[in-house]
């Protein structure tokens, strides 16, 4: 199965909210844009960890997050950096947690695999496929057990893969969110592979949303590629969470750019060919919100958003390693 998005002419209406649009461009550009830059900087090896980047996919984190307040909380993979920023995860300590340094959001322990910002909301990050499903559903309980039935009560966004459907926890945490009314919503970011393997080699039916309803959890698949869509479906989802309603499914189909694992292009690995993303391509949602803006306004904004990434890439260049002595802090054995 090869996924394609909605061609551009068959694209749903744009809001007619320009606050809106600039903001989701803002965080569409920021995150191509620190992406690019570690894609760039990655053969130099300042960077210590692997990179599992998210161009192309960028759309989905930046759609649901727009539908989350600061108080909220969303967990995320290790294909993470577009959800941790989309969320207000800080820039500086992402870029110096991937150089390991000691400034970096896991003090230099981690790197890209292991983001993580309280603060913000971003629960800590696992390599381990799917392991961060369990994890979110305890946030969700806790927001539940915390909620106090306000129009503000906590939700969590909890970000998964297409493979990380496949694990037990996957059914295991549907349940018991379904059963307590939990007030989680899981994002699954189809892109159609886990490593090199495509979906046609995984799933014996590609019905996934159907598979989750039957938990009673409302499931929708979303195929257009639209940071709107994505948007208005998440927005309508932590509404009905709010109001007691229960978890949410959201099945966003979306095409990895770049290879798995690293910042490279790997059309010729021979697993996928590079004319299925040529439809993606098409409909790049960072160039078309580009579009949909004032140019002056699109100018402007690359120069803040540019400065910005400079500024943190220089940050994590200068912050010192962590020092060895403190190789055994937060060990806990
Ligand atoms: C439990 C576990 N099994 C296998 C792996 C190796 N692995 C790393 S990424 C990955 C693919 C996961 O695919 P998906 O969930 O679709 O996420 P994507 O990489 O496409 O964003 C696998 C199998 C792992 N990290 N953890
Ligand atoms: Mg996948």
């Amino acid at each position: 199965m090869s996924i394609v998005p909605a061609p551009v002419e068959a694209q749903t209406p744009v809001p007619d909210d320009p606050a809106l649009i600039e903001r989701l461009y803002r965080n569409l550009r920021l995150t191509r844009l620190v992406e690019d830059e570690v894609a760039r900087v990655y053969p130099t090896d300042v960077i210590k960890s692997p990179v599992h980047l998210s161009i192309g996919q960028e759309f989905v984190s930046v759609g649901v997050c727009d539908a989350l307040e600061p108080s909220d909380h969303v967990s995320i993979t290790y294909r993470g950096h577009a959800a941790y920023l989309a969320k207000g995860g800080d820039l500086n300590a992402m870029i110096a947690e991937m150089y390991g340094k000691k400034t970096g959001c896991a003090q230099g322990r981690g790197g890209s695999m292991h983001l993580v910002d309280m603060a913000a909301g971003v629960i800590g990050a696992s390599a381990v496929v799917g392991t961060s499903i369990p994890v979110a559903t305890g946030f969700a309980l806790a927001a539940k057990r915390k909620a106090t039935g306000t129009a503000n009560s906590g939700v969590v966004a909890c970000f998964i893969g297409d493979g990380a459907t496949e694990e037990g926890c996957f059914a295991e945490s549907l349940n018991f969110a379904a059963l307590h009314r939990l007030p989680i919503l899981f994002v699954c970011e189809n892109n159609g592979y886990a490593i090199h393997e495509p979906l046609a080699k995984r799933w014996a039916t590609d019905r996934l949303c159907e598979r989750v309803a039957t938990y009673g959890i409302p499931a929708t698949r979303i195929e257009d590629g639209d940071v709107f869509t994505v948007r208005d479906a998440a927005a309508a989802a932590v509404r009905a969470m709010r109001a007691g309603h229960g978890p949410a499914f959201l099945e966003v189909m979306c095409y990895r750019w770049r290879e798995h694992v690293g910042p490279s292009e790997d059309f010729n690995q021979g697993y996928r060919p590079a004319s299925d993303m040529a439809p993606w391509a098409a409909r790049d949602e960072v160039a078309r919100l580009a579009a949909l803006l004032p140019p002056d306004r699109v100018a402007a904004l690359e120069a803040e958003i540019a400065a910005t990434v400079a500024a943190a890439f220089a940050f994590a260049e200068t912050s010192p390693f962590p020092l060895s002595e403190d190789l055994y802090d937060h060990v806990y054995a």
